[in-house]
């Protein structure tokens, strides 16, 4: 195998014998076998699109599902992908079937070989071949002659970097359409989007390194609209996040524990616990869910229990409940909650049950109520015995923000604000991510810190006071990572009233990244013109360091200072 999509690869460079994250060679083989199957459907549904005007609404659905699942931490299963490979070619095949009793024929030139697909055939062509493998076995065989390596000895290693850099951005802005899809959101212009890239990826033309970049500041474009269009759908489905105050201390009774970024699938489980007795805590990415009214207003969501996704197996261990896997970050499950745990969506674990919605996208959680109710939940002796947490705040989203924008900028004019900083993004376990726990330390108390995504549990429970003069708090959690969005929509008013643009409000950008949903996130801040900003911990593995230099000359992006955190702030001041 050889993976290096996510920031903690090894050495960072690249998974080679096991993923750091748990990934098998065997998963590996197969998430990059499903990812070449759907860059020939997503060919076939743009040929489709162009030449016919023809749209499959289930081949969409499907692909943006499919991508979603190989993203870090997503799934682990391999009969999972066994499966997700089977649909894409039978889908292929039901798509092709459509265009030849509607007339219209590709050009032979379509499935013409790359020679990044080594000794595989055009993705098209292997779709519809009739003795292509079906069992685990063979299917990771193939899988193992679709991977990275083949791609760069192909096109050397910065030009198959940069395939893999706008293969993540889609993969992080497919996992986010895919959310704003569950909520009943969708813009057929993204679909479209992601197959012209996949089919751009599939054609000649992606020999070429600027055609390559175009491409992926285009996807940045693309997810700029999709997290739009998913902040539209979290707040039309539950109302603008209002400030909150969410408790870190469980309550006696019965208990399940969500985690990931699944809001729609928080509140069906809201609904089908409500008067069952059950008390349902957010976990990680969910912790932002406790500011929307339509999800706070349940009484049994009583709070947040743990911290970023990579403690989960110190977390789930000690929860006394079911626990609900709606999207990543998931891991390997320990023994100790292996029987309390159950996935939805696109995630998946090996011998873990598994949720699907039914043909009208309801979720029987029936299984999961029910293993809470058999586990004990959280005794009296429990609660007593827990040491005390201050409350934490959510609900900072653009809306509330923006309510208190006059007091911002006057707290900038009169010089009580002096710099805003954005730290999102990511978290991680690895040693140098301490580098954004210390960076908190330096901010001068005339400072603001915007949070989102799961970065922000390197100091969502300490107390950072209000900005000298005002009633605003100094830290602000916007949400979830995709709430980077309403962190643009705060920074486009500010420039507006300062008549300035992004780059030059004394605002800094401090990014850390982990998975390929920030990968899109710096896509779209690069489409957007956003120029410094800090990325790290370290910068991503398959980015060569020519690929880095365009990047730096072009946007002045800048590689973090984990070394050093009091320089990087002294810098950003
Ligand atoms: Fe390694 Fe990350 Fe790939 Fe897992 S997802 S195999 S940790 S690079
Ligand atoms: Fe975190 Fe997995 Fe990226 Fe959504 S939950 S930010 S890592």
């Amino acid at each position: 195998m050889m993976c290096y999509q996510c920031e903690q690869t090894k050495g960072g460079v690249g998974c080679t014998e096991i993923g750091v994250c748990g990934k098998t060679p065997e998963v590996a083989a197969l998430q990059d076998l499903l990812i070449y199957t759907v860059k020939g459907l997503g060919s076939l549904a743009h040929h489709a699109r162009t030449l016919a005007g023809l749209e499959d609404q289930e081949v969409n659905t499907f692909i943006n599902g499919a991508i979603f699942s190989t993203l870090t931490n997503v799934n682990f299963a391999d009969d999972r992908f066994v499966e997700f490979v089977n649909d894409s070619r039978r889908l292929h095949k039901q798509l092709a079937a459509k265009l030849t009793s509607a007339g219209i024929y590709l050009p032979a030139s379509s499935t013409t070989p790359q020679p990044w697909f080594g000794s595989m055939p055009h993705p098209m062509a292997w779709n519809t071949q009739s003795m292509a493998p079906r069992g685990v076995a063979d299917m990771i065989e193939v899988g193992h002659q679709t991977g990275i390596t083949v791609r760069q000895e192909a096109l050397g290693e910065t030009l198959a970097g940069l395939h893999e850099l706008l293969m993540y951005g889609l993969k992080g802005l497919a996992a986010y359409a895919h959310h704003a899809e569950a909520l009943g959101y969708k813009d057929p212009a993204v679909y479209a989007d992601v197959q012209e890239s996949l089919a751009f990826l599939c054609s000649p033309e992606a020999a070429d390194v600027g055609a390559v970049l175009d491409h992926c500041f285009k996807a940045g474009a693309t997810n700029f609209r999709v997290m739009e269009m998913l902040s539209n759908a979290h707040t039309s489905t539950f109302g603008h996040p209002v400030p909150t105050p969410v408790t870190l201390n469980p309550v006696p009774g019965k208990a399940i524990l969500v985690t990931g970024h699944d809001m729609h699938d928080l509140h069906m489980l809201l609904e089908q616990t409500a008067g069952k007795g059950i008390n349902v805590y957010t976990h990680g990415e969910m912790l932002p869910a406790h500011g929307y009214p339509g999800l706070k207003k349940y009484p049994h969501l009583v709070g947040h229990f743990g911290g970023a996704w990579y403690r989960q197996k110190i977390d789930f261990a000690c929860f006394p409940g079911a626990i609900a896997v709606t999207t990543n970050c998931v891991l390997d499950p320990l023994q100790a909650y292996k029987d309390n745990i159950f996935t939805i969506n696109e995630t998946g674990l090996s011998g873990v049950p598994h949720i699907r919605a039914d043909g009208s996208g309801h979720k029987d959680f029936s299984a999961i109520i029910k293993r809470a109710l058999e586990l004990p939940g959280f005794t009296a002796e429990d609660v007593a015995n827990a040491s005390k947490k201050k409350d934490v705040m959510v609900g900072f989203g653009h809306n509330a923000v923006l309510s208190v924008a006059p007091q911002v900028v006057e707290a900038i004019q009169t010089g009580r604000l002096e710099h805003i900083f954005l730290v999102g993004g990511c978290d991680g376990s690895e040693p140098q991510r301490k580098y954004y726990s210390k960076l908190y330390q330096y901010m001068p108390s005339n400072t603001m810190v915007l949070t989102l995504g799961c970065g922000k549990f390197r100091i969502f429970d300490q107390d950072f006071g209000m900005l000298p003069g005002t009633n605003i708090p100094r830290l602000l959690d916007m949400g979830q990572c995709n709430d980077a969005y309403s962190a643009l929509v705060v920074a486009t008013e500010l420039s507006k009233v300062f008549k300035t643009d992004v780059n030059s409000l004394p605002l800094s950008l401090d990014l850390s990244w982990f998975e390929q949903k920030a990968v899109a996130v710096l896509l779209t801040l690069l489409h957007l013109g956003v120029r410094n900003i800090r990325l790290g911990p370290r910068l991503p593995a398959f980015l060569t360091p020519e690929a880095v230099s365009v990047l730096v000359d072009k946007f002045n992006l800048i590689p973090a200072n984990v070394a050093d955190p009091a320089a990087d702030m002294k810098m950003m001041m």
